[in-house]
């Protein structure tokens, strides 16, 4: 290891829908944090790890910071709060198209000492770079921002300035990770949240909200790996809706799901999905926790 070896922590935080676990994916290079077009798509803290010969960056994926109706939303506020404390750089998402600073959200940066960049995503939907530099002025005005990176997280535009820039800011040290690892999550975790992920695509209202996904058990059937995992929901309308019309809309689910995670994982896999009702677990500590929601 290099004598110079930096390491450290830089949080992705801001509103739901603003592509923070797209920013992920693209920075690590692979799918390990889901994304959706929904809010409250990311529920845990999960790390992303990227190792070069130079630095290990460890990034901090956080649930959208919004207002908590439920147990759950509450949980995950608290996520985000707590990812921005004590890190070696804090990266604030907005999406450039939905324009102007908000003063409700900076105050999350009020007393902390870490240099807090405004990422301003989704430049690729812009019809005119003036709207960039419209943000940026209003956003000067609200907090003291260590800088200004315009990125599209989608097309990975403009990412490369933006971890160059945030090297100089990791502390020398040691990693604190093996280089071969990616990401903080278990395989387990991996497989339920990409189910998740394809219920949340074909699902509407309040159904994705719903849902939570937990992997029961798995077996290895001569080279295939069979993992039987259940979909938790609150009702039995949304059961309804989630098996669909003669069981078309689970089965579409479990292909979606099985593809990816074959790709992922890189085995062969057999997945079994149940579906089952729950009343009211998102209230209840006792079920948030062996969902696996408990941060
Ligand atoms: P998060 O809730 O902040 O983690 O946001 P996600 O990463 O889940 O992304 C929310 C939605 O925005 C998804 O539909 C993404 O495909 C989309 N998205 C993310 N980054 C970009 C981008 O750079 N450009 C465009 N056009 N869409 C994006
Ligand atoms: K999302
Ligand atoms: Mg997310």
């Amino acid at each position: 290891m290099k004598t110079n070896f930096r390491s450290g922590f830089i949080s992705i935080v801001g509103r739901p829908n603003v592509g923070k676990s797209t920013l992920l994916n693209a920075i690590i290079g692979q799918k390990i944090a889901i994304t959706s077009p929904k809010p409250q798509t990311t529920r845990n803290r999960i790390l992303g790890i990227k190792t070069t010969e130079d630095y290990q960056m460890v990034f901090v994926d956080t649930p959208g910071i919004h207002k908590p109706k439920h147990e759950l939303g509450r949980l995950l506020d608290q996520t985000a709060q707590s990812s921005i404390e004590g890190m070696d750089a804090v990266l604030f998402m907005v999406d450039a198209e939905k324009g102007l600073a908000e003063d409700h959200v900076i105050k999350l940066f009020q007393g902390i000492s870490s240099p807090v960049y405004l990422v301003i995503n989704k430049v690729d939907l812009l019809k005119s770079k003036i709207q960039i530099d419209k943000i940026i002025i209003s956003y000067m005005n609200v907090y003291p921002f260590a800088g200004f990176f315009p990125i599209s997280a989608k097309d990975h535009t403009n990412i490369d300035h933006l971890i160059e820039e945030l090297v100089g800011r990791l502390p020398v040290g040691y990693p604190l990770f093996e280089s071969s690892e990616i990401t903080d999550q278990s395989d387990f975790q991996l497989m339920s949240e990409i189910i998740r992920e394809k219920v949340l695509y074909h699902t509407q209202e309040e159904v994705p909200h719903a849902v939570a996904v937990v992997i029961e058990h798995t077996e290895m059937i001569e080279d295939v790996y069979e993992v039987h995992a259940t979909i938790v929901v609150e009702r039995n309308t949304q059961k309804q809706i989630l098996i669909g019309k003669g069981g078309d809309m689970l089965k579409q689910i479990g292909t979606e799901a099985r593809k990816e995670i074959n790709k992922i994982l890189n085995t062969r896999i057999h997945l079994i999905l149940w579906v089952k009702v729950k009343k009211d677990w998102r209230n209840r500590p006792s079920d948030l926790k062996s969902f696996g929601y408990d941060n």
